[in-house]
């Protein structure tokens, strides 16, 4: 006879068996809650590598698009420097003054159109796109901390901030009207030769970004990214990293109104 039936209670097995149990279930809950947890913050974090190159482009197509708008017809507004990595653009979109003298810059003329004078020394008017950690100006990245950064002049100095995280690579291609790509690669970093500057028509943008700088956000069941990202035209811009990180590539081509 077992002793623990006597008083109705549960036998040591009893009680070692209903433990195993309940410590099975709970694993598996736990390891569910885990599963799903990591799911949730994997599509988080795509979603948010999707925004962040996304918000990259859009900012870019936006001014890029502006590129040498030169309103007075003073010829001063152009591509100043159009490299594999960056570019400088001017335009003519403030006069810097106080109109009505209350102390601050008017933009806009009473009718509510810009004003413009004809050069590109006024807040705004001198831009640069490029990769905040790039010395050797190639388009790709030179460690994992690298932001897309904006250059801008602001009236009186220039002034830099950085509008998009984990950009891996940043790759210019400028085209002239018969969509023939205006870069010597022979030169050292790859550039548009100034003397083709105004030919420019359109200009493609690329850029790779990525989820995370850390382990944290490591691709699932030990997968590595060996994949290399190319631009519009077929060149690898960033060369398979064979890290743990996800990656995404983004591409788009502006149209220079004002070339
Ligand atoms: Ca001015
Ligand atoms: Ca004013
Ligand atoms: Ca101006
Ligand atoms: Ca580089």
């Amino acid at each position: 006879m077992i002793f623990g039936r006597k008083n109705g209670g549960f036998t040591l097995v009893e009680l070692l068996v209903a433990m195993a149990i309940s410590s099975i279930v709970l694993g598996i809950i736990y390891a569910t809650y885990q599963a799903q947890l990591k799911s949730q913050v994997t599509q988080q974090q795509v979603v948010e590598m999707q925004q962040n190159a996304r918000a990259a482009i859009y900012a870019m197509e936006r001014e890029i698009r502006l590129a040498a708008y030169d309103p007075t017809e003073s010829g001063v507004p152009q591509i100043t420097s159009a490299q594999i990595g960056s570019i400088t653009f001017t335009m003519d979109i403030h006069n810097g003054l106080d109109d009505d003298s209350d102390s601050a810059v008017d933009e806009f003329d009473e009718r509510g159109r810009p004003n413009v004078d004809g050069d590109v020394n006024d807040n705004l008017e001198q831009i640069t796109y490029r990769l905040s950690n790039d010395a050797d100006n190639d388009g790709i990245a030179d460690g994992l901390n690298c932001n897309l950064q904006r250059r801008y002049w602001d009236g009186a100095a220039m002034q830099s901030a950085d509008i998009s995280q984990n950009i891996d690579a940043l790759n210019f291609v400028y085209l002239n009207q018969n969509g023939v790509d205006l870069i010597d690669y022979g030169l050292t970093p790859p550039s548009v030769p100034a003397g083709q500057l105004a030919n420019i028509r359109s200009v493609q943008i690329t850029t790779v970004a990525r989820a995370g700088e850390t382990a944290r956000y490591a691709l699932p069941n030990n997968e590595t990214d060996d994949k290399n990202y190319t631009n519009q035209q077929g060149a690898v811009i960033l060369p398979a990293q064979n890290d743990r990180f996800r990656r995404i590539v983004l591409s788009s081509e502006i149209l220079c109104r004002n070339l």
